[in-house]
């Protein structure tokens, strides 16, 4: 076999081998190329005698050709069969149901839930909301709202207390959200109208009681507000809360430092069945706890008792939530369990508004 016969036969080998568009163009640039083998054997016609360079010639051009056609064609195969294989690894599957967006999977927590249907309600009332830090001073949580020092009231609250500062100052966290009240009364001008949901804490754990607990507590302040207000407040926020058109409503004297008078209100239902249906029956359940906001509260929020006089109220969301939500056990609330959530919480969209229905 001749040189050329040799170079040809090695090169086309090398086309055949070639298995991708990188090794083909390798294989063209060692041929065909500047310094390539081929390239490199028309140099040499440079010295050769015009007989020889005319046969010589000839023949490398001949080979040059029909290796040019050669890497042509392989490499459009190659470049066909890369396409073919990518269409075939990326296929998409157009039957494949849609993935649900976080916005549809996520869920709101039913004490979340509860407090928007709350802040719902008032807030129809021309209640706002107001809002406070649940670390509070001891004058805050207890001096302000007529708990006097050494009264048996602050031990009734199983109160967190926090490491005494520099000064011996010993913060708490707050055991309700009455210091709310107290902040507002000194930066806001009468006539006040507000709720206050948030966290409170007392040092109680069981299946009904844990450490952090909710409450929403609501403030009235102007020159007239009187005990017939609070009760009309209190009563169209229940019938709107329970979903129902009438409510009844009991009102046992009770005691609280901060109010005088101070009642707890009962409102009827029906426990005989597996759920509680309120605005029927002949039980009882009590809900909150309201009065006449004492003047030694006023005075403490900066309000002049001769001038100013209101009514509060508060009330625990977890085991109102429990009840209106059918759940069993209050430890769940705060264990984090996506399984619960997925079935007692709530559809984002699903706001609650008075015109749409609450719980809806
Ligand atoms: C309750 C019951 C009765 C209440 C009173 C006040 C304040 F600060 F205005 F005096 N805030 N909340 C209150 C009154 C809270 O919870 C069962």
């Amino acid at each position: 076999m001749s040189d050329l016969d040799q170079l040809k036969s090695s090169i086309t080998a090398d086309i055949v081998a070639a298995s991708d568009e990188a090794a083909i163009e390798a294989v063209r640039v060692n041929a065909l190329g500047k310094k390539g083998s081929i390239s490199e054997l028309l140099k040499t016609l440079g010295s050769m005698s015009p007989e020889e360079r005319q046969t010589r010639g000839a023949a490398i051009n001949q080979i040059k050709a029909e290796v040019a056609d050669a890497i042509t064609s392989r490499k459009s195969a190659l470049k066909d069969e890369a396409i073919n294989a990518r269409l075939a690894r990326e296929t998409v599957d157009v039957t494949l149901p849609v993935r649900s967006s976080p916005a549809e999977r996520g869920r709101i927590h039913p004490i979340t839930q509860i407090i928007d249907e709350i802040t719902a309600i008032f807030g129809d009332m021309g209640f706002s909301i107001a809002e406070g830090p649940d670390i509070e001073t001891d004058h805050y949580n207890f001096t302000a709202l007529n708990f006097p020092v050494g009264h048996p009231a602050r031990e009734m609250h199983d109160t967190f207390f926090l490491p005494p500062d520099a000064n011996g100052e010993r913060k708490v966290l707050r055991t309700h959200t009455s210091p709310v009240q107290i902040r507002t009364m000194e930066t806001q001008k009468p006539p006040i109208r507000i709720i206050i949901p948030g966290k409170t804490y007392r040092q109680d754990s069981d299946a009904t009681h844990s450490p952090m607990f909710h409450q929403v507590e609501g403030l009235v302040i102007d020159k007239t507000a009187n005990v017939a207000h609070m009760r009309w407040v209190l009563e169209e926020f229940c019938k709107a809360f329970f979903e129902v058109p009438s409510v009844n409503m009991r009102f046992r004297p009770s005691f609280f430092p901060f109010t005088e008078p101070s009642v707890e209100v009962d409102i009827q239902c029906d426990r005989s069945g597996d759920v509680i249906k309120f605005g029927e029956g002949t039980d009882w359940m009590e809900i909150l706890g309201c009065g006449m906001v004492h003047p030694n509260v006023l005075r403490a929020g900066g309000l002049d008792p001769d001038v100013y006089q209101g009514f509060a109220w508060g009330m625990g969301l977890d085991r109102i939530a429990m009840l209106k939500y059918g759940m069993p056990d209050l430890r769940d609330f705060f264990n984090a369990d996506v399984r619960w959530m997925n079935h007692y919480g709530f559809r984002p969209l699903d706001m609650p508004t008075l015109f749409g229905g609450l719980s809806a």
